[in-house]
């Protein structure tokens, strides 16, 4: 069977992009999964602190996350959900996995130094930005905790956007190294190492969902304008709102041309994801769209319209899930914790026997 695993970052609420291009596949696969296949999703708060966060801000917004992804249609009885630092693992393997991480590799990720403001030929031996604090051993080596997370689960696929395709190559370079090195090692127990399955990328279809307010760029979560995302919560109004003030451009009618009118292509894209089963492709709503003559106006308001029905049952489902107690929500996160350390144990066992750390029971 399979096993699929992937992970969110504790930041609140999922936006569009997220949704799209990540989460939605995450509920597909569970609901194709067959009975031998395994889902783990991890809330990875460890990952978030590389970041500077405000402690009580993190509790609330991991809370958040999870519930979102409860209300998205991830059920903790099909699919493994739980916390990173629950499970003591994910930190032992990245230590091991480090012992055989590239600095140069590191050097040539591109994460941290867009996430530290470091400029894209930043030397992270002297890597400080001017009025910025120095780069951190944890942001710098985030691919290698990356790798850990997935690794740990033997994992054979791994649903994510386009942004972490680099990341999950050097996921595979590593765990080719450790196979490479310990399989032929021959452990105290004699029984070889049976090594780390290569991980593959599943890009969703919708591989990157472009700010409102700056159609360059992602949609991201640490953009500081609200308005360049819509939130999987947000209500119609805002949904509305935030639509109409997307960046578009003077030219009239509609037509999609990703590199011409990115901004209006976006939306397009949006309008599509959100739900596929209804069209046969982009062309289709844009052939639609432009036979009709509409305009800029009408467009915005179907786009807003198509957004606002998918997302009102997750909305709901999310608020019913806030309103339960704290400690009963992260009880169940705790289960899904329990569930997953038992197989995090087992590879980690197995490949710290190898490596001559592990004495006889
Ligand atoms: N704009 C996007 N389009 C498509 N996929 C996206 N993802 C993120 N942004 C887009 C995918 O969402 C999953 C979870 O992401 P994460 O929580 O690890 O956050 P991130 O990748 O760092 O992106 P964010 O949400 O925008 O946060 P910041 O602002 O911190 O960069 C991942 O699979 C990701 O590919």
């Amino acid at each position: 069977g399979k096993t699929i695993f992937s992970g969110i970052q504790p930041t609140g609420v999922p936006h569009l992009g997220n949704y799209l291009g990540a989460l939605r596949q995450w509920v597909k696969l569970q609901d194709e999964a067959g009975s031998d296949d395994r889902m783990l999703y991890c809330v990875v708060d460890l990952h978030a602190v590389t970041m500077p966060q405000d402690p009580r801000a993190l509790i609330k917004s991991t809370m958040e996350t999870y519930a979102s992804l409860i209300a998205i249609g991830l059920d903790p009885k099909r699919s493994v959900i739980f916390s990173q630092q629950d499970v003591l693992e994910h930190t032992q393997l990245m230590w091991l996995l480090s012992c055989h991480a590239s600095m140069g590799y590191l050097g040539r990720m591109t994460q941290w130094k867009s996430k530290s403001g470091m400029a894209d030929d930043a030397n992270p031996m002297e890597a400080s930005a001017p009025n910025k604090p120095a780069l951190k051993l944890g942001l710098f080596s985030y691919p290698v905790l990356q790798a850990a997370d997935i690794l740990l689960y033997r994992t054979t696929h791994v649903p994510v956007g386009e942004d972490q395709a680099q990341h999950l190559e050097f996921a595979r370079e590593l765990a080719n190294s450790m196979n490479h090195t310990y399989c032929r090692a021959t452990p105290p127990s004699q029984t070889p190492w049976e090594g780390f399955p290569l991980p593959q990328t599943i890009l969703s279809p919708a591989k990157r969902i472009m700010s409102l307010q700056d159609p360059a760029k992602k949609m991201s979560k640490s953009d500081p304008d609200p308005r360049s995302r819509i939130l999987i919560t947000d209500s119609a109004d805002v949904i509305e709102k935030k639509i109409r003030h997307a960046l578009t451009d003077s030219i009239q009618g509609v037509s999609y041309d990703r590199e011409l009118r990115p901004g209006v292509s976006n939306l397009i894209d949006i309008m599509y994801y959100m739900d596929e089963s209804k069209y046969t492709s982009v062309e289709q709503i844009v052939d639609g769209m432009s036979g009709a003559n509409v305009t800029m106006k009408t467009m915005k308001n179907q786009v807003a319209k198509s957004i606002v029905e998918c997302l009102a049952p997750i909305r709901e489902r999310y608020f019913e899930i806030m309103a339960r107690r704290p400690e009963d929500v992260a009880e169940e996160m705790r289960e899904g914790a329990v569930v997953a350390g038992r197989r995090a144990r087992s590879t980690l066992d197995r490949l710290k026997e190898a490596m001559g750390l592990r004495r006889p029971d």
